[in-house]
């Protein structure tokens, strides 16, 4: 095995193409057999091993840094950066983390885990390394998908200005999660498939002025021709114009002309663009036929690349409300389906099927689809914008700016709202209740439970003025009600789940379950609990807060979500103004970053599950009972 020989970058130096063509699919198998017991960014990892090889032999890590957009295709440069013994922990609790950390080595130049910040974190970079004198390139990998990103032009526009020594490398995969959407990727689909746009303009100059005689004028002239000519002569014009140098594009699977690409960019000065072709799912043929599938994917079988499904559970929240959109669809012509490239995993597949003329994937451009959403509502539709609480942090502006201020009637969907498990601190969706119930007229739900989700979106298809709605990563309760056996959701109305008069428990969405079984099991001790399910955390339903004021009950606030800021601190606000004297025990996440871990694991470890709530509410009474004795 190469494999057992590779524990720095360095000893890549020394290996020949064949030993590299060999030592790519030993990391390949490797790769392949991890994540098929620990689930993970499979087709991503496959396609760019060679890449990440060829990267670390031209560069030097860690002096040349290199910085990877997303990082979910970090793995074989884990696995050549002193981790390949760690490998087999990645995503699980206490193992390394799938994304690049930089607590986890030194060749980890910048966490990512959130698209398109490489070229704006490696700009940064290379003007501290100018400031401080310091040696090494700096290198951004970043995927067409992520490419779409606002950011990264952003970033291509000021490093064009800039002029530091940038090189971006360009993994052209021709896939986002799904199929790359947008004007760029069909330019960049040109620039793989037309010859014209392919003849490096250096080679072209270098022959015509090999012409004796006439030569050097005719490229002169050629040169000053505007239009289709100039891009003859130009491939990669359109990075040309933000001010890079264009290599490309180059096979990234023939090691030779990946390798002197590179060499070229690493040996130029000023910023660099190296458009490598690569394929999703590379040397695994499940994962090359079902790239989308295989991007993100749980525990599988190797063999058939079927997934290991544990029985039979309730529908998750992403199939239900994927299904209930449709259905509001099919008799609501006004409404409309936006997603930021994430249509599988935000349940819209079906939506685009059934109602394609009304499904927009923007792209990874979360604030863009949140704008386009306002001006969709100004216009007269209703659009839903289905967009993962963690990445919808991108799009706050938008929200208060063009969604908010104008009272426009967009429903915003935040699947994965909560610990979304092993994909770790990037991922977890634990801040929005904090950053979107401070905007005014905007109604903010979260369901208990599947049935409930449902009822609110049924209630967000023809509410008045902006709708967001919070629910979690995984499958729902499977209470067996249908949503005509429960209460109608009301505006600002919560609801009383359990009646009780020892304690009021508020427990915000997927929280209330485990909150009503802990309160069952305080039942055993005495303890009669009051369970609040809010459904609204705006407006938030006073009354039924006032009521337990009045009655004097000590209150418990549960939430998946940072305690800062968040629904139990929303309580206490309003518990404060309305002069309240009980004490109130906050249940969340602490003000800390949540690692990566099973949600089962996380919720143990942070005391959210219901034997952690019923001991924390048991020893907070009991204290809070002696203390009373005491005094
Ligand atoms: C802001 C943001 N939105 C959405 C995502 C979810 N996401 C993760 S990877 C990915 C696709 C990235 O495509 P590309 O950059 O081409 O990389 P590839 O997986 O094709 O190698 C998306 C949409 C994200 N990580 N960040």
């Amino acid at each position: 095995m190469i494999l057992e020989k590779i524990n720095d970058p360095q000893d890549l130096e020394t290996l020949s193409i064949e030993e590299l063509q060999t030592l790519s699919q030993e990391i390949r198998d490797c790769i392949i057999r991890v994540v098929s017991r620990n689930g993970g960014h499979l087709a991503s990892n496959l396609g760019i091993v060679e890449l990440t090889l060829a990267v670390h032999r031209v560069f030097q890590s860690p002096r040349d840094q290199i910085v990877w957009d997303v990082g979910h295709q970090s793995y074989a440069h884990k696995i050549i950066t002193g981790r390949k013994e760690q490998f087999p922990t990645i995503r699980t609790l206490g193992g390394i983390s799938g994304f690049p950390k930089i607590c986890e080595s030194e060749h980890d130049t910048f966490n990512t885990g959130h698209s398109s910040t490489s070229i704006s974190a490696a700009q940064g970079i290379a003007i501290a390394k100018e400031h401080l004198n310091r040696n090494g390139k700096v290198v951004a990998v970043i995927g067409d998908g992520a490419l779409t990103g606002g950011m990264a032009f952003e970033a291509l526009n000021f490093t064009g200005h800039q002029k530091n020594d940038v090189v971006v490398i360009l993994n052209d995969n021709e896939m986002s999660i799904s199929p790359n959407v947008g004007a760029l990727s069909m330019y960049l689909h040109r620039l793989r498939l037309e010859p014209a746009y392919t003849t490096p303009k250096d080679y072209l100059a270098h022959v015509l002025k090999q012409i004796p005689g006439f030569g050097s004028r005719l490229y002169n002239v050629l040169s000053r021709i505007e239009g289709s000519l100039k891009y003859l002569l130009t491939p990669g014009m359109l990075f040309e114009e933000f001010g890079f140098k264009y290599f490309g594009p180059v096979n990234g699977y023939d090691f030779d002309t990946l390798e002197r690409a590179l060499i070229r960019a690493r040996e130029r000065k000023g910023p660099v663009l190296v458009h490598v072709l690569t394929s999703k799912g590379q040397g695994y043929q499940p994962a090359q036929e079902q790239c989308h599938k295989f991007h993100g994917i749980g525990p599988f079988e190797i063999e058939t690349g079927k997934v290991k499904k544990a029985g039979d559970n309730p529908p998750s929240y992403t199939e239900v409300f994927g299904k209930v959109l449709c259905d509001l669809a099919t008799k609501d012509k006004h409404i409309v389906a936006i997603t930021a490239a994430m249509k599988e995993g935000t349940g819209l597949t079906r939506f685009a099927v059934e109602h394609p003329s009304r499904f927009y994937d923007v792209g990874i451009a979360e604030q863009h689809a949140v704008t386009m959403a306002a001006g969709m509502a100004r216009g007269g539709l209703k659009p839903f914008v289905a967009i993962y609480s963690t990445f919808m942090q991108r799009a706050v502006d938008q929200v208060v700016h063009d969604v908010a201020m104008m009272n426009l009637p967009v429903v915003f969907c935040l699947d994965r709202a909560g610990l979304v498990g092993e994909d770790g601190p990037t991922h977890h969706g634990v801040f929005d209740i904090t950053f979107l119930r401070m905007i005014p007229g905007l109604q903010f739900l979260s369901p208990r439970d599947e049935v409930e989700l449902e009822m609110m979106l049924k209630y967000a298809a023809v509410a008045e003025g902006p709708v967001a709605i919070r629910y979690p990563r995984g499958n729902g309760v499977g209470s067996g009600e249908s949503w005509h056996e429960r209460k109608p959701i009301v505006k600002g109305r919560a609801e009383i789940v359990k009646e009780g008069s020892d304690v009021a428990v508020f427990a915000v969405g997927n929280s209330l379950f485990p909150a009503l079984k802990a309160c069952e099991q305080l039942e055993n001790s005495g303890i009669k609990a009051r369970v609040i399910n809010p459904r609204f955390i705006k407006p938030f339903d006073r009354n039924v807060l006032a009521e337990v004021i009045r009655k004097r009950m000590p209150i418990v606030t549960i939430e998946e979500h940072a305690l800062t800021g968040g629904f139990g601190s929303l309580v206490t606000e309003v518990a404060a103004d309305l002069g309240n004297q009980s004490p109130i025990l906050r249940i969340g996440i602490p003000d800390d970053f949540v690692e990566h871990g099973s949600q089962k694991e996380l919720r143990a470890l942070l005391k959210l599950d219901s034997e952690g709530i019923a001991a924390r509410i048991q020893d907070w009474i009991g204290r809070k009972n002696n203390l009373r004795v005491a005094v």
